[in-house]
């Protein structure tokens, strides 16, 4: 007997609805869900190889104990048992801030990730947190704290309506888009040209992305922010810049021509590598385009002025009068939003309210930099204790995050270590203990974090397409008995964390003027809750008072969890609209163009003016099928050309005696790896590329098929001291390496 099942597929940010074929309770095959009202049934080789993905053997059954020295299966009352006994101590006697948490990727693309971290973060108390926001979008959360005074409004292109879109360090052909929720991006882009728009690609290689473009500009690396401040300087000079209907919502306009003057399309073109024409018409291009969206990603934002080229890239956006219009960028609206406030002055954004013990590197958005983790673990300072706990969810540092080697040796030596993971890898095989969630077709799903990204504002959820295997237990309920067990509450009924939040979550809005709930009884509303579970009820309360809920009865159309179970393949809630100024939340109420961190950071923009890199600097890639560190023990996954190489440019390979396929030794700051070479003018000049989430050949982990073909990990070549330092973000683009030839091992 089979039969089909809907699930949103958590393998990208692309979020595409699959419909699932299940016989036996196992999930034989995946097809894009025609009547998915985001994705129509877009669907791309990773969905496809949903069940194998769901299905992998090597994924963890029963949680795992560590006893005298070795990770043993045990009970899921074992696991809380130990957790509880490993985790007290040391918060009890060093204090909260020696207890880290940190959070991995996937937790975005689980409902778990987005509705439990938070509570165990406050409830530990700790302001060790490092997540893999720090090797990614850091940067662009910290300019739209500073621009908007909000880190999550983010403007996403208006893919569908723009005339000419510009990206900048993405490839979103193999990436299938980030920060910019769209599935079936190739598709998208391909629309736009169909449609007599215009595609700029900057990117230090010629990508798939590149080869659709209409111009591609191979920048060099790490330069891009000199690139975009001259695009602005330009649209300054030449009388261009017409920010238009923004006008009324901005500060700071004068300030900011002034600030750019020193970036001449000519200062800049050196070390760029870029000439000054072609600068001048990128900004005539943006600025005559009828719309035009600008938008920028990995490559403008792990780079030493990440902060800087993300702000730019949103600056131009203004500049040019297309933030907030359709064709331009947009701010979404999600559905779980929380209830619009009325336009206003705001609480601004604040960085650095605190530091990192060891390097004093700022917080940002309450977390520390994960290039600091393996510091923070190691190294004692007179101030403050060392972190001697680490509970980490859904995230593979060692390989992620710069300078495994040292990480693993620090996460050798902590006193406990908990991952929430369902793999046996290089991260969790150091873990006390191990508690794995069941696969995804076991877990029920909505985006969260990804609808407030989308290019279109819908909902949907998915119920999980089979029932929790004997043995299992939910990720939402892992996360809430580690909560429970980690703060001292060991034992108590894990709903109590959901009934909690929804009892904070009501008294606070009937307290809110602008709740459509204002004034009603907290325990009413709560008794009008549906769903089967305390996830469930938790998502209900969020729908019905977001900007398209029901307000628990007041708009009897709106949206509950109700309307969206009657659904199944989700609700369409239009195109993106203009919301300015309703997302601004700066002390002003306006959007700060030249915000002071800002400010005080562009001496170090002007000091790259004069840098040129002089050897050869080293880039990433992503594979179509491919997703950071944890898909590689798929045999459907690996293969073909999603391989561990380093591609390296024909002229640079002659000069340095490497031939095709031959082994060669790339060194940097934090160490070597060996690896083949791939020729190919794919890359520029001067560039070489590896991909990252490789390096699969520690012992004790359970990865039987990416053990053998583990690759090289491409952050041992960085040494953590590299950061953007408004975000503390870490630079894995455009860092300086030397490559020579081996022989064959
Ligand atoms: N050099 C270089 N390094 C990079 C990057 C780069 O471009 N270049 N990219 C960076 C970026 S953008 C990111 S986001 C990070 C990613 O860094 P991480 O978040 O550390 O890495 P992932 O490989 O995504 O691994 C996530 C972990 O989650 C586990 N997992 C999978 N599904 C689930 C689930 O449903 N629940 C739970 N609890 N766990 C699950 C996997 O087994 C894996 O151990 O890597 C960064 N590192
Ligand atoms: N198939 C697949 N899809 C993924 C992932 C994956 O691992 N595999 N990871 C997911 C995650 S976690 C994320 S964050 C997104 C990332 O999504 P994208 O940002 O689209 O990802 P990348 O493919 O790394 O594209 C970054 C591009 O920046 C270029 N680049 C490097 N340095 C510079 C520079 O200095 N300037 C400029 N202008 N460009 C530069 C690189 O050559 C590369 O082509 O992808 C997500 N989707
Ligand atoms: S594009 Fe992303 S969300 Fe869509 S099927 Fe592929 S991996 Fe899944
Ligand atoms: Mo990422």
């Amino acid at each position: 007997m089979s039969r089909t099942a809907l699930r949103i597929c958590p393998l990208c940010e692309a979020t595409c609805g699959l419909t699932l074929t299940i016989e036996e309770g196992k999930v034989t095959r995946a097809r894009g869900d025609r009547d998915d009202v985001f994705s129509q049934g877009f669907i791309c080789p990773k969905g496809a190889a949903f069940p194998a993905v769901d299905g992998d053997p090597d994924r963890l059954r029963t949680p795992l104990v560590r006893v005298d020295g070795e990770l043993r299966e045990a009970t899921w009352e074992e696991a809380f048992d130990a957790i509880a006994a490993g985790i007290r101590p040391v918060v009890e006697r060093y204090g909260p801030n020696s207890v880290g948490v940190v959070l991995g990727n996937p937790n975005v693309h689980t409902m778990a990730g987005a509705l439990y971290p938070p509570l165990l973060i406050a409830g530990l108390g700790t302001r060790s947190l490092f997540t893999a926001s720090t090797v990614d979008q850091m940067p662009k959360h910290v300019s739209s704290g500073l621009l908007f005074g909000d880190a999550g409004a983010i403007p996403v292109p208006d893919l569908d309506h723009t005339d000419y879109l510009l990206l900048i360090g993405a490839n979103p052909l193999e990436s299938n888009g980030s920060l910019c929720t769209a599935p079936d991006f190739p598709g998208r882009l391909k629309a736009l040209k169909a449609r007599g728009g215009t595609l700029t690609v900057i990117d230090p290689r010629r990508t798939r992305t590149a080869r659709l473009a209409d111009r591609h500009i191979a920048v060099r690396p790490g330069t891009d922010a000199l690139l975009l401040a001259a695009t602005a300087y330009t649209l300054f000079d030449e009388d261009l810049a017409a920010p238009g209907a923004l006008t009324p919502h901005l500060h700071g306009l004068d300030e900011l021509r002034v600030a750019l003057r020193d970036f001449t399309p000519e200062a800049v073109a050196g070390a760029c590598d870029v000439d000054a024409d072609t600068i001048r018409a990128l900004a005539r291009e943006l600025a005559a385009a009828p719309t035009a969206a600008v938008y920028g990603r990995i490559g403008s934002c792990t780079v030493p002025h990440g902060t800087l080229a993300s702000w730019l890239v949103d600056v131009l956006n203004i500049l040019t009068g297309n933030l907030d219009r359709p064709g331009g960028a947009l701010f979404p609206q999600a559905a779980t939003d929380k209830t619009p406030r009325p336009a206003g002055p705001g609480r601004g954004f604040a960085l650095g309210r605190w530091h990192s013990r060891v390097s004093r590197h700022p917080e940002a958005k309450g977390e520390l930099p994960l290039s600091a983790l393996a510091e923070e673990i190691d190294t004692v300072t007179d101030e403050g204790e060392p972190v001697r706990a680490l509970i980490v969810v859904a995230a593979n540092p060692v390989l992620s995050a710069p300078d495994g080697n040292r990480l693993d040796q620090a996460l050798d030596a902590l006193d406990f270590m908990i991952s929430v993971d369902p793999y046996l890898n290089e991260t969790s095989r150091h873990a006390h203990v191990v508690l794995p969630p069941p696969p995804p077709a076991q877990s029920p799903h909505h985006d969260f974090a990804f609808n407030t990204l989308a290019i279109r504002n819908q909902v949907r959820y998915t119920r999980p397409a089979v029932p929790l295997e004997p043995g299992r237990m939910a990720e939402t309920e892992i996360l809430a008995r580690l909560i429970l067990a980690a703060t001292g509450m060991h034992g108590a009924d894990p709903s109590a964390v959901d009934t909690l939040v929804i009892d904070q979550t009501l008294g606070k809005a009937v307290k809110d003027p602008n709740s459509p709930v204002h004034g009603r009884d907290p325990k009413e509303l709560a008794g009008l809750l549906t769903g089967e579970n305390g996830p469930e009820r938790r998502l209900d309360m969020m729908l019905r008072l977001g900007p398209y809920g029901d307000g628990f009865g007041v708009r009897p159309d709106g949206l509950s969890l109700a309307r969206l179970l009657d659904h199944p393949h989700g609700i369409d809630l239009g195109p993106l609209r203009p919301r300015l100024p309703g997302p601004l939340k700066t002390r002003s109420g306006k959007v700060e163009l030249l915000p002071e961190p800002i400010a005080a950071d562009l001496p170090r923009l002007r000091a790259a003016l004069d840098e040129r890199a002089d050897g050869l600097v080293l880039v990433g890639r992503r594979h179509l099928r491919s997703n950071n560190s944890w898909l590689h023990n798929v045999p459907a996954l690996t293969g073909g050309s999603n391989r561990c190489t380093l591609h390296l440019h024909p002229e640079d390979a002659e000069r340095l005696d490497v031939r095709d396929g031959m082994h060669v030794r790339v060194k940097g700051a934090g160490g070597e790896v060996t690896l083949p070479a791939e020729v190919t003018d794919s890359v520029r000049r001067g560039v070489v590329s590896l991909p990252h989430g490789w390096g699969h050949d520690r012992p004790g982990t359970r990865l039987g098929h990416a053990a053998k073909e583990p690759g090289v990990n491409v952050n041992q070549l960085l040494d953590g001291s590299l950061l953007d330092p408004l975000s503390g973000n870490a630079v894995l683009n455009g860092v300086p390496v030397q490559v020579s030839p081996v022989a064959a091992p």
